[in-house]
């Protein structure tokens, strides 16, 4: 039975000891795999004479002490040795069965290759180890395996030889001269294609670059290859961080339960991360390999040379990391769009964490499954953290700050304390109070209210801010916000810009030389990750979408007067009454189409219509019949509204060949397929027409709202097109999965046994299932409870096959509370009827039991 007990922060204890020296022999010959590894261990604290080492689900063949077999014993997870001395050679034989291993984590194959993942527990699967990010190592390794079927046989580090060793089998030896934690090693083994590059760093030190891809894909590396290259050069210029090895290893494998993972010097890589060409990947793609083939880069400095003490201070590296990842998409392409896309990601996604079973701070005090914890809070809500220091330092404290922690702690494992501390001291900027979005969860609800005196030309704000308990935390205290504000007068001008500093309860600011009553653009470029609450009028919003200096803000207005429009319609259908949209509305959305002004791809998040999902973030509660019907109503009067303006932007941007164009082409697409039938026309001529995946994909999502013989036709032709290209089948999925037809459900349990899905391969199942779920709110929450029956039947079946991706893709279903009783009591049913199950992961236990204990 497995241990489902928490730890905890509070209990952090450094470790009595610690292993500085590692040699590992890699025996790979599948179920026969024999692992030895010799290491040093050193005690750290002389009263400690018991070494306790982590392992699971492994064989142990044999201890040795100094050379000599060792006493042991075993306890759950455990292996304790009694030990005096100071300094000893530990040898640990294991055996693993690869094949067997469909967790992937720890040492699995992935379609014929050997590979690892070992972040954040992973290593221990493979031997007993001190498994924790502050016992750092110097690790080198010895990989054989038979030399025709594993040609290719990758380590951290730099290759130091290679020969035969039997007949038949090869060898390499590796060697990482960087200490570092068990969860950066990695190994693979396999037959690949290989993509090599160089790049010279600044100080001339030339750097070797390897994409390994499946067979028959180089092709599809040279994106991945471009976006490394740029990755180095703009660490090198943002960040003055350069690369230190010889060689950059990126390999890219099907089968991986998340994007990818930066391991010291030999990334593994989901190969949707990776392959690319413009038939078979979209913008979408080509932007995400970038951002994703940058973020592991940066790990190499912020995670790598510089590590977390623990787990809890997992936002230490992925904070930070996404923090840098976003700034290098936003330098390179549209800081606007690059800057609206995280903000849904935390307005959609991390506003429903924090309100749901899971809340917890950036930095979590308590952990029962650490994968668990690879969550938008940790992740995006971390980056947000990031993002607001560097707005309250300002780029030069804030590069100081970097400087100054890199210093202090290169080589070391490291809190987010310590990170602050040097921000702090780089910068004079006293971060006490803002250290508390460290260590409280929740999203702050940020009230204003303005008031105007004519007379005397003076405009305040008062701001009101307050925290709602959590699930996790009760008691929430006054944060310290960056708000950023302007203010703009009738004709458009910007009258006042600032950031203001919130730090209270209640706070009043107060402008003078006011000389109109102004509109306040607040709260601009989602300054701190909390939830505005003003009223604004149409107008104000109507004027914001128009001259708001900020794009982002621009678009922030039109997603709220929409909003308004929608809530209000929802109000209507629960009196009965009939629907209506403001023609200021529609004017409003026509005039965005009709200005030339706005970059494309900012006319078409414009256009990318709040989603189900996305408005029930919006409210406490929600009645998902009423408003669905809403939405429908209110996106179909828009999209009438601007019938003539969709259709000329449409066909003018049919030639253009920038990302942005096609968002917006796209976008008129589908929504002009809200209009009439009569367009389908155009979804067609597109899809037959189009000369890359982008467009394809286009003409097949504009059809996806409602079963039609054109959309049955394209799909079928789409699939007999792409059935030998799982990834470009991945997107198929998905869109069976989201079709809005109440036939969707039925379709996709037949999906489950077509050729192109697997329950083994995560992006699979996240394609269909876990799509479904996330993607298709209204027939996932179908009140027969239908939606919910099938998600568990998967859990269930995953939950052993996979216990982390079944914890992944259940998140719809522990997050009810906002839900009608009928629904959340068939949701309560589902989640314990997964309790219920025998041998439980601890994943799906926290999870699950969190769920009902919120109840
Ligand atoms: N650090 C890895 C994530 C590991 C997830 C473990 N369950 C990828 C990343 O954030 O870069
Ligand atoms: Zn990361």
């Amino acid at each position: 039975m497995t241990t489902m007990n928490a730890k905890y922060l509070k209990d952090y204890l450094a470790p009595a000891f610690t292993i500085t020296h590692i040699d590992l022999n890699f025996h790979l010959d599948g179920a026969e795999t024999f692992v030895t590894a010799t290491s040093r261990v050193v005690r750290k604290d002389k009263q400690s004479t018991i070494l306790v080492l982590d392992g699971e689900g492994i064989e142990l063949v044999s201890v040795k002490v100094a050379g000599e077999e060792a006493d042991y014993s075993q306890q759950e997870g455990k292996l304790s040795i009694e030990t005096q001395t100071d300094e000893f050679e530990l040898e640990i034989v294991t055996k693993l069965d690869p094949e067997a291993n469909s967790s992937l984590e720890g040492l699995y194959m992935s379609d014929g290759a050997y590979c690892t993942q070992c972040e954040a527990e992973g290593f221990r699967r493979i031997t007993y180890f001190l498994d924790r990010p502050d016992v750092l190592a110097v690790y080198s390794v010895r990989i054989e395996a038979e030399a025709e079927a594993f040609p290719y046989l990758l380590s951290n580090g730099n290759l130091i030889e290679k020969g035969e060793a039997t007949p038949g089998r090869h060898y390499v030896k590796w060697h990482d001269p960087f200490p570092k934690p068990a969860y950066l090693f990695a190994l693979v083994a396999g037959d690949f294609d290989l993509l090599e590059d160089e790049f010279v760093t600044s100080s001339q030190r030339p750097v070797k670059l390897q994409v390994f891809v499946d067979k028959g894909n180089l092709h599809k590396a040279h994106h991945a290859m471009s976006s490394l290259k740029k990755s180095m050069a703009w660490d090198e210029s943002r960040f003055d961080l350069e690369y230190d090895l010889d060689i950059y290893m990126i390999v890219a494998v099907d089968f991986f339960n998340m994007g990818a993972m930066e391991n010291k010097g030999l990334n593994v890589f989901n190969t949707k991360y990776v392959l690319a060409d413009t038939s078979s990947a979209t913008d979408e793609d080509y932007h995400g390999i970038e951002s994703v083939v940058g973020h592991e880069y940066f790990h190499n400095w912020t995670g790598n040379r510089v590590t977390c003490r623990d787990w809890f201070q997992l936002s230490l590296k992925e904070g930070l990391t996404v923090f840098r990842d976003q700034e290098f998409s936003s330098d390179l392409g549209s800081r606007a769009v690059n800057r609206i896309h995280a903000i849904k990601v935390i307005k959609n996604q991390q506003f429903a964490e924090d309100s749901g079973p899971m809340a917890h701070p950036i930095r979590p005090e308590s952990v029962i499954e650490m994968n668990n914890f690879y969550t938008v809070t940790v992740y995006n809500k971390g980056a947000e953290v990031i993002r607001m220091m560097h707005t309250l330092l300002g780029e030069d404290s804030f590069q100081a700050g970097m400087k100054l922690y890199f210093e202090r702690h290169d080589g070391q494992a490291v809190t987010c304390d310590d990170f602050a501390a040097a921000m702090q001291d780089a910068s004079g900027i006293d971060l006490t109070l803002f250290k508390r979005w460290y260590s409280q969860s929740g999203t702050p609800v940020v009230t204003v209210t303005e008031k105007y005196d004519a007379e005397a030309e003076k405009y305040s704000l008062l701001i009101e801010q307050l925290t709602p308990p959590t699930a996790d935390q009760a008691d929430k205290q006054p944060l310290h916000i960056p708000f950023d504000l302007e203010l703009l007068a009738a004709d458009g001008t910007s009258m006042l810009s600032k950031v203001l500093d919130v730090k209270e309860e209640s706070q009043e600011f107060t402008f003078e030389n006011i000389a109109q009553k102004p509109v306040p653009s607040l709260l601009q470029n989602f300054s701190a990750p909390v939830k505005l609450d003003f009223s604004y009028s149409i107008e104000q919003l109507v004027h914001l979408m128009r001259y708001a200096g900020s794009e982002v803000a621009r678009w922030e207005a039109s997603v709220a007067l929409i909003s308004q429009s929608i809530w209000e319609n929802v109000a209507h259908l629960s009196q009965n009454q009939a629907m209506h949209v403001d023609p200021r509305v529609t004017d409003a959305y026509r005039g965005v189409l009709l200005s030339e002004k706005l970059d494309p791809a900012l006319v078409a998040e414009i256009f990318t219509l709040p989603s189900v999902s996305a408005l029930i973030e919006q409210v406490d509660s929600v009645d998902l019949d009423l408003l669905s019907t809403a939405r429908a109503y209110v996106v179909e009067e828009v999209a009438t509204a601007c019938e003539d303006e969709l259709l000329s932007r449409y066909r003018e941007q049919a030639g253009i060949g920038d990302a942005g164009s096609r968002a917006l082409k796209n976008i008129c697409l589908l929504l002009l397929q809200k209009v009439s039938e009569e367009h389908q026309v155009f979804a067609r001529a597109q899809y037959e027409q189009a000369e890359n995946m982008t467009d394809s994909l286009g003409a097949l999502l504009a059809l996806n709202g409602e079963e039609s013989e054109m959309r049955t036709s394209l799909m079928s032709d789409y699939e007999t097109k792409w059935s030998d290209t799982p990834l470009v089948m991945d997107k198929w999925l998905s869109l069976q999965a989201t079709c809005r037809s109440n036939t969707c459900l039925a379709q996709l349990k037949k999906l489950t046994e077509h050729p192109s899905f697997s329950f083994s391969n995560p992006n699979r199942v996240r394609s269909l299932i876990g799509a479904f779920a996330a993607a298709n709110t209204e027939q996932f929450h179908k009140i027969d409870g239908s939606g919910y029956a099938f998600l568990t039947d998967t859990i269930i079946k995953l939950n052993k096959l996979n216990p982390q991706v079944a914890a992944r893709i259940i998140t719809p279903l522990i997050q009810f509370k906002k839900f009608d009783q009928a629904r959340q009591s068939l949701m309560k049913a589902s989640l314990e009827r997964i309790l219920g199950m025998d041998e439980l992961s601890k994943d799906l236990y926290e999870k699950v039991s969190k769920a009902l204990d919120s109840k």
